[in-house]
This record gives C-alpha cells, sequence and structure tokens, in this order.
C-alpha cells in the first residue's frame, strides 16, 4: 500500500522484506540472470550477521522472481554467517560460489558451493562443498580481516586466481590465490596489490575493460590491449584504481593508485557500497549493482519492515580518456518509461525555475542537456574549494552564483518546502573550466530525524559542450548520472509531503548567467514486477 510505504521503491531492486546488503554473486547463467545478496531473514537490521544469501532471478534484469534462500548458516563453517562472495561459471558449466562464512570463532573463512542441479533454470538449491572450509585465515591474516572472495579467472597456465579482501600490518590488501582445481588453493607470496594509505578493504572486484570498445569483457580474458580495474570498498565508498595486468605474473601496476593525492577515483560519490559487477554474455557487457543503504534510522526501518536496496544496473566501461570508468542504467530501463514530456532549446534565466508537468515525478526517468551560451563570466575556483563535497555543502542550491547552480529539483512539494537538488555550478580553473556536480539533500524532507546528506563531485567534461544530467528518481532514492555517466551520484531521500502524486519536478537556473536546455525528456516509470514464485505462477 503506497500510502503506507510511500518510500517503498518501484523499479529498484528489494526484497519483500527484512534487511539487505551487498550485491552477491551475479551471474547470467542460461538465459537467465541471477542476484544473490546479504539478507537477514528475521528482521530489518543487519543485526546478529548471521546473513543468508538472498537469491531473485530475473530475464530482463527489470523484472524479478524472488526465491527461497540460496545459503544459511547451517554448518560450522558458515554458522555465524554467510557474508559476501562471487560467482564463477566453470569451463564445464557448473556454476559455483565462493562465500565467506563466519566459523563458531566468529573467524572468517572461504567457502565454495555448487548448484545441485545445473538443469533447474532457477538454480533453486546450493550444495556447499565437503572441502570447506577452502581458505582459512593463517599466518599473518587476522580471522576478522579476511573475506568477500572474488570472481575466479584463468591465466594462460590453466590455474585459476582469486583474490579476497583483506589488512595486512594496517593496510588494505588483495590477497591473491591460486588454484588447479577450484577447491585446493595456495596462497601467492605476494598480494595482487595493497595500500598503505587505507585499512581493510572489503568486497574487492578485479576484471579487464576494452580500451576504445563499447563491449565489456569476460574476467578472464587476456587481451594484452586491455586494462584492469581493481575496485575495494573502504572508509564508505568504493573506490577503483586502473591499471596493466600481466597475466604470467600477476603483477598489476596502477596508473594512479588508491588515496592519491590528486585523483581518487569513486564508482559513486554518494550512497552506493560493496558493489560488485559480472560479465553478461548475452549482451556482451559488464553490469555493476550497489548496495544502496537507508538514510533514516534504524526504529524507522522497523516500522517500514525493509531495509536496503540495490542500485539500478549498470552497463559500465572505460571511459574514452582511459583514465576513468562512465557508467549508463542498463538500457532495458527503457522498457518501464511510459508518458513522455519533452522540452527543447528553452532559456532559463538567471534566478528562474519551472515546473515539468506531465509525469509522476515520484517515479521518472529524466534526461537533460545544458548548454552553457557563455563561459567567460565563470567564477574562479579558489585554492581552498579543493573537496569538491564541502564546496557542495557551502555553494547549496540556495547559494547564488554566476554559471550555476542550474539543474533539477526532484521529490518536490509544490510550495518547494521539500526538494532534492542535483545541479552544476561551472568555474574558471588554473587552464580550463571546472564542472562541479552536487546533490544536496538539506531540504529533501521535514522529517528532522533522517539523514539529509549532501554529496559532491568534479566532473572531467568540456563545459563548451553540452552538459548532461539523467536523473532514476524512485520515492526514496535519485540516482543521478552527470556528464553522460562520468560522475555518477546516488542519494536518498524521505519526504513528508512530496511523496506519490504530491511531488513535482522542477528545473532551476540560480546563477545570474542564462541557461538553455538544449533538450530535455522526462518518462514516468511503471513499476518493474517483483513477486515471489508462487504468487508469479498463480498469475499467469
Ligand atoms: N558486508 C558483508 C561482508 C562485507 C560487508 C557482511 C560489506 O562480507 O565485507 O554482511 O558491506
Amino acid at each position: 500500500d503506497p500510502t503506507l510505504q510511500p518510500h517503498r521503491t518501484a523499479y529498484h531492486f528489494q526484497p519483500p522484506k527484512f534487511w539487505m546488503n551487498d550485491p552477491n554473486g551475479p551471474m547470467y547463467y542460461n538465459g537467465v540472470y541471477h542476484l544473490f545478496y546479504q539478507y537477514n531473514p528475521r528482521e530489518s537490521v543487519w543485526g546478529d550477521g548471521k546473513l543468508s544469501w538472498g537469491h531473485s532471478i530475473s530475464y530482463n534484469l527489470v523484472d524479478w522472481v524472488h526465491l527461497e534462500n540460496a545459503i544459511n548458516p547451517t554448518d560450522p563453517f558458515d554458522i555465524n554467517g554467510c557474508w559476501s562472495g562471487s560467482a564463477t561459471i566453470l569451463p564445464d558449466g557448473t556454476p559455483a560460489i565462493l562465500y565467506t562464512g563466519c566459523d563458531p570463532e566468529k573467524r572468517q573463512v572461504q567457502n565454495l558451493a555448487v548448484a545441485k542441479n545445473a538443469s533447474d533454470p532457477y538454480l533453486r538449491e546450493w550444495i556447499k562443498s565437503d572441502h570447506n572450509p577452502l581458505l582459512a585465515p593463517v599466518d599473518d591474516i587476522k580471522g576478522d580481516y579476511f573475506r568477500d572472495p572474488t570472481t575466479a579467472w584463468q591465466g594462460p597456465d590453466g590455474k585459476w586466481r582469486l583474490i579476497v579482501g583483506s589488512e595486512i600490518c594496517g593496510h588494505g590488501t588483495a590477497l591473491l590465490y591460486h588454484s588447479e582445481d577450484f577447491v585446493s588453493w595456495t596462497k601467492s607470496h605476494r598480494p595482487l596489490h595493497f595500500s598503505k594509505r587505507t585499512k581493510m578493504w572489503e568486497c574487492p572486484d578485479f576484471y579487464p575493460v576494452s580500451v576504445n570498445g563499447t563491449n565489456g569483457l569476460d574476467t578472464s580474458v587476456i587481451d594484452r590491449s586491455s586494462k584492469h580495474v581493481l575496485k575495494a570498498s573502504f572508509n564508505d565508498h568504493d573506490y577503483y584504481v586502473i591499471g596493466a595486468y600481466e597475466p604470467e605474473t600477476d603483477a598489476f601496476s596502477v596508473d594512479t593508485d588508491f588515496m592519491d593525492d590528486n585523483v581518487q577515483l569513486r564508482y559513486d560519490y554518494g550512497v552506493f557500497y560493496a558493489s560488485k559487477t559480472f560479465y553478461d554474455n548475452a549482451k556482451r557487457r559488464r553490469i555493476l549493482w550497489g548496495w544502496v543503504t537507508e538514510a533514516d534510522g534504524e526504529s524507522d526501518d522497523t516500522k517500514k519492515g525493509w531495509s536496503g536496496l540495490q542500485s539500478f544496473p549498470r552497463s559500465i566501461l572505460l571511459d574514452e580518456s582511459g583514465k576513468q570508468l562512465t557508467q549508463w542504467p542498463i538500457r532495458e530501463i527503457e522498457s518501464l518509461r511510459t508518458e513522455e514530456v519533452n522540452i527543447q532549446n528553452k532559456e532559463i534565466e538567471g534566478g528562474a525555475e519551472f515546473e515539468i508537468t506531465g509525469i509522476t515525478a515520484s517515479q521518472a526517468d529524466v534526461e537533460v542537456s545544458f548548454h552553457i551560451p557563455n563561459l567567460d563570466d565563470a567564477e574562479l575556483l579558489l585554492r581552498e574549494w579543493r573537496d569538491p563535497e564541502a564546496l557542495c555543502r557551502i555553494k547549496n542550491a540556495s547559494a547564488g552564483g554566476k554559471i550555476g547552480p542550474f539543474g533539477l529539483m526532484v521529490l518536490a512539494s509544490d510550495n518547494l518546502a521539500e526538494h532534492a537538488d542535483i545541479f552544476f555550478r561551472i568555474y574558471k580553473g588554473n587552464d580550463k573550466h571546472v564542472v562541479l556536480m552536487c546533490s544536496d539533500q538539506s531540504r529533501s524532507s521535514l522529517r528532522e530525524e533522517v539523514e539529509k546528506t549532501t554529496y559532491g563531485a568534479f566532473i572531467d567534461v568540456d563545459p563548451s559542450q553540452n552538459l548532461s544530467l539523467r536523473s532514476l528518481i524512485d520515492h526514496s532514492i535519485i540516482e543521478s548520472f552527470g556528464g553522460r555517466g562520468k560522475t555518477c551520484i546516488t542519494a536518498r531521500a524521505y519526504p513528508k509531503v512530496a511523496v506519490g502524486n504530491a511531488a513535482r519536478l522542477y528545473a532551476f537556473n540560480y546563477g545570474t548567467e542564462s541557461i538553455v536546455i538544449s533538450s530535455l525528456s522526462a518518462w514516468s516509470m511503471k513499476p518493474a514486477q517483483l513477486s515471489p514464485l508462487h504468487e508469479r505462477t498463480k498469475s499467469q
């Protein structure tokens, strides 16, 4: 009932109820997409961590059928929780899951489970290996710093490789293991990578990306012209580095390292954590899922009966520059679009806003492209404004400027007592213009007890070209993509008034210089179908 559940999403993945965190083992197998996830089947909080792997399947990555849990904490090697892990499809076609188990002493170990019956289209049953645990924390690995195995990849020698997140001597580390048979694994003396500038790495991910290509690459692909991405989750964010991987020696040399003084790359500059990619060989793309946590309180989550979303799946590619990734909602999302409004070549004068009507603003997909007629008068970027998030907090949407703030006001009430703002500001830097993207939730709810964080990042684009923004709005989540997916910011908002049909959408420009909307398209979104298996078979 939407009046009782105004913040439940319509097309972002959620289980029917209770707590969900990290996406686990996403894969495409025999025509079916699988998503597993960290799931507490008892309540809407992470609680004691005795989590299961929830399991849902889909034919289009939009509509989902919820199945029974795939893995539950029932054995000594996972009795205190079945934690995050990844899927690998073995050469004989067997889907295999490697996951972290928490043992009776709360030590973290790595376990294997395989699909009981690979010809069951839904892969409902999973058998844990008799050899579990496969990996235990030995030597300098601490028992509580050893988790989240990746999808394994095969080297030219035919051996499997995988990495596990860890912290060794206080440094975030991707431990590297080798195996001939997927069951017995040996730790390499040299980790794949580590960083003295970070602590524990959670949920590492490691995969090839093609240079100048429009397709994704399967995890084991060895292509001398490709680059590799290493992602690690720490400090509440998913950071990545790009580098060159040599499969013969397992040497990985990064272009710029984690927490570099000048460049720090993140998948998303808002709420987005413990993400994982998989290769979709049906459509030859690499797809990214990320956990988007709640920003309301635990008691709200208990009252709502649920907590946690997954981001809408994004396809992920290396940007033309080779220096960063770009992300874009997978095109299947377009099947949910219904009523559409279009605006072309509309000037927004400084200090103006206008409402975009004709769609359901609480459940929408909005794409807009701005043209900036005159860049000459851009304000100077001051030296002390190095931190984009801090700059977005000081220069929020109500702080006037010259070129910007301009952008969208979403989940807005009709008197603008509530609104979340996604906007740009253009500055003059040392040798070029600097584009700032902000997602400001500070006025997103009249409720006081919810977090209303403001996020921000610079986008590496040339503002003399059109500047684009896409926002996926879904009741309590706003996923925004600036510069065609160069900078992504996901935010949560819990409006009190601007819910359901009361929500409005505006475009605004509170700078002094005029801005032109070269084009804007906005769509109402149909709800995705998310249902348990038995309901689905009833209605078919
Ligand atoms: N969540 C899992 C861990 C992982 C963490 C436990 C990241 O495996 O390190 O629920 O959110």
